[in-house]
């Protein structure tokens, strides 16, 4: 392409209404040369075309503040240190209220050790809150199903109240739909697309309080646990360096069976089975909505000390070849392990 030489370039400006291309006159009413949207053009754009055209150097990047997905990961992992949760459960049994109650609990200042330090994807927290809140005219608080069956990640940033120099902790949250939970039960195929789950630092098995408090629905929601942990590892997604943790949710319900002493049956089965297949099994219990909240039970009961829990970076797995790239980011270190 021939260049232009300065006597064919035109008087330009960023701003659509300026006229200085047509009359050489400034929008600002300033020297057309002193003003910082004006520019020389090289003549080649329409004008059309001109009053398009972004300055490259001048763009702010927005985030819309939703949820991200996996291949958006980087924009918080390539800034800060940040440990991925991935949260798995059949439908109802309390994965979203997880994320909605920590966001709320953070904006009420209700954590005795942490504040928040902010989130890139505030408005995808606040639309999984909307149910739970009064503006959507629920009587009472709920949370809406997750439509998704990709993974989805929400984005949230706190420090210890007691250090509030150091750096901030990032986590990356990510519920899937019962629906996914449900075709990876009966899909290989599907079990195998959920290979992300091998990247997480912390893997959340969440077993429903509400069924495991109900004698007829018990044995199948643990069997159904079982078949899933089983097929992650028949799929190799699961193995001796998985460590994963099995939440007992609506613990407002289980009264009960932590008296009655089935709740630790429940827990030694899940120990007995699996214990071989992988490097650990732990257990929690939380009441992230209690319906209704008490003082021993109140609402997000249990959820500080996940946080706390999920604060830890998990122990990598070892590697056969190589060095370890000096990163504190475990999705390069995990690119590099398999690449
Ligand atoms: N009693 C009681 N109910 C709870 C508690 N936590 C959540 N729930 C209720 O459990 C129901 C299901 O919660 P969700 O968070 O939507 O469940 P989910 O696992 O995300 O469900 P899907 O999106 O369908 O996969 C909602 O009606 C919640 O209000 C709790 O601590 N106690
Ligand atoms: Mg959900």
């Amino acid at each position: 392409m021939p260049e232009t030489t300065d006597d064919e370039k035109l008087k330009s400006c960023e701003q659509t209404d300026c006229p200085v291309r047509a009359s050489g006159k400034c929008l600002e009413g300033l020297e057309p040369e002193s003003c910082s949207h004006f520019y020389w053009s090289d003549g080649e754009e329409s004008e059309g075309e001109q009053d398009k055209k972004p300055d490259q150097n001048n763009l702010i990047r927005l985030f819309p503040g939703t949820e991200l997905h996996t291949k958006e990961l980087g924009i918080v992992t390539y800034e800060h240190p940040t440990n991925l949760i991935i949260i798995i459960g059949e439908s109802f049994s309390g994965k979203s209220t997880v994320l909605t109650s920590i966001f709320d609990m953070f904006q009420v200042g209700k954590f005795k050790q942490f504040y928040f330090a902010g989130s890139y994807t505030q408005y995808g927290f606040e639309s999984r809150c909307h149910l739970s809140r009064a503006p959507s005219g629920l009587v009472e608080p709920d949370t809406a199903h997750t439509q998704s069956i990709e993974f989805n990640f929400l984005h949230i940033a706190f420090k210890d109240k007691e250090n509030l120099s150091r750096d901030a902790h990032h986590l990356l949250l990510s519920d899937i739909s019962g629906e996914r939970f449900n075709m990876a039960i009966n899909s290989a195929t599907m079990m195998t697309e959920m290979s992300l789950m091998k990247e997480a630092e912390h893997l959340v098995y969440l077993l429903d309080g509400e069924k495991l408090a109900d004698k007829f629905q018990r044995n199948a929601i643990v069997t159904r646990a079982n078949q899933f942990i089983s097929r992650a590892v028949d799929n190799g997604l699961f193995d001796t360096d998985t460590e994963i943790t099995i939440i007992f949710t609506k613990y407002d319900l289980l009264t009960d069976i932590v008296n009655d002493g089935t709740l630790e049956k429940i827990k030694k089965s899940f120990v007995d089975r699996f214990e071989a297949n992988l490097s650990a099994i732990k257990f929690e219990v939380i009441a992230a909505r209690p319906k209704p909240p008490t003082a021993d039970i109140p609402f997000g009961f249990g959820l500080e000390h996940l946080l706390s829990v999920w604060l830890n970076k998990r122990k990598l797995p070892e590697l056969n070849v190589g060095t370890i790239p000096s990163s504190e980011r475990y999705f390069e270190l995990y690119s590099y392990h398999n690449g």
